[in-house]
């Protein structure tokens, strides 16, 4: 599967576009198992990182298992075989070479997870503000698990404004959650975009987004995989300690991410 002409030229003019059943059932039931297994303590996180929801009391948590906010790091990808496969799955990496070319890596993978009833809202940001990568314009690919709503938390999106450049962010509650700090749009200006389990979004990593708090009784999970080229540089001379990469497709470079 690679993206249409009228998919890539949606992607370059809005900055996402989202492509139908990119997962099979069996993928998904896969994934969410294994997410499962790691929020139930069946299988412990390792390699990668482990957030709760900041304001549950994980005792008061009548959910399976603990809290869990998100899964987040390479090693995840790296360490277990389940997201592995999404990290190289097939009709991801071909949509992604379409607008990256043939030289991939990884820069990210994630379990993002909204509890029913506690899912925490995840405020306006944009990927690239988290990542200091030359060029520019690395592709986060968003997959849900579950059905995405307005109501418990889909992905909400400024059509579009990618093409502002990468806008000042301020840091939130932990130092590593940012929200963009002056903006000239509000939820008002945002295109929800409802999803199946097995859609997958393909976003510019400088398309500012949110998500709502899960209000809903209804679990919303997601994975996150995000690509970059692999002839992408650092843009600082620190390389913040949650920056890694994974090579997905064709060469690496030397002196490269
Ligand atoms: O899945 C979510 O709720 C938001 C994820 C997101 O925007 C991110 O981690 O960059």
């Amino acid at each position: 599967m690679s993206l249409t002409d009228e998919q890539f030229e949606q992607y370059q003019r809005d900055g996402y576009v989202v492509v139908e059943d990119v997962l099979s059932e069996d993928e998904v039931a896969a994934i969410r198992t294994r997410l499962r297994e790691y929020v139930r303590g069946d299988r412990e996180a390792s390699g990668f990182e482990r957030m709760l929801e900041p304001s549950v009391d994980p005792a008061d948590f009548e959910g399976e298992g603990q809290p869990v906010r998100k899964f987040e790091g390479v090693g995840m990808a790296r360490e277990d075989d389940v997201f592995g496969d999404l990290a190289t799955h097939e009709g991801i990496v071909d949509a992604v070479s379409r607008l990256q070319g043939p030289n991939l890596k990884l820069l990210r993978c994630a379990g993002m997870l909204k509890p029913p009833g506690v899912g925490s809202a995840k405020k306006f940001h944009q990927d690239a503000a988290y990542y200091p990568i030359h060029p520019m314009d690395h592709v986060t690919v968003w997959v849900a698990l579950d059905e995405a709503t307005a109501g418990n938390g889909c992905m909400q999106v400024v059509p579009g404004a990618h093409t502002d450049g990468l806008l000042e962010h301020e840091a939130l509650e932990y130092d590593t959650d940012i929200t963009v700090a002056e903006r000239d749009y509000d939820e008002s200006d945002t295109v929800a975009l409802p999803m199946e389990p097995g859609d997958a979004l393909f976003q510019h990593c400088l398309l500012p987004h949110y998500t709502a708090p899960n209000g809903s009784d209804r679990w919303r999970r997601a994975m996150i995989v995000a690509y970059m080229r692999s002839r992408s540089r650092f843009s600082t001379d620190d390389r913040p300690a949650w920056v890694d990469s994974l090579s997905i497709a064709g060469e690496a470079f030397p002196g490269c991410v």
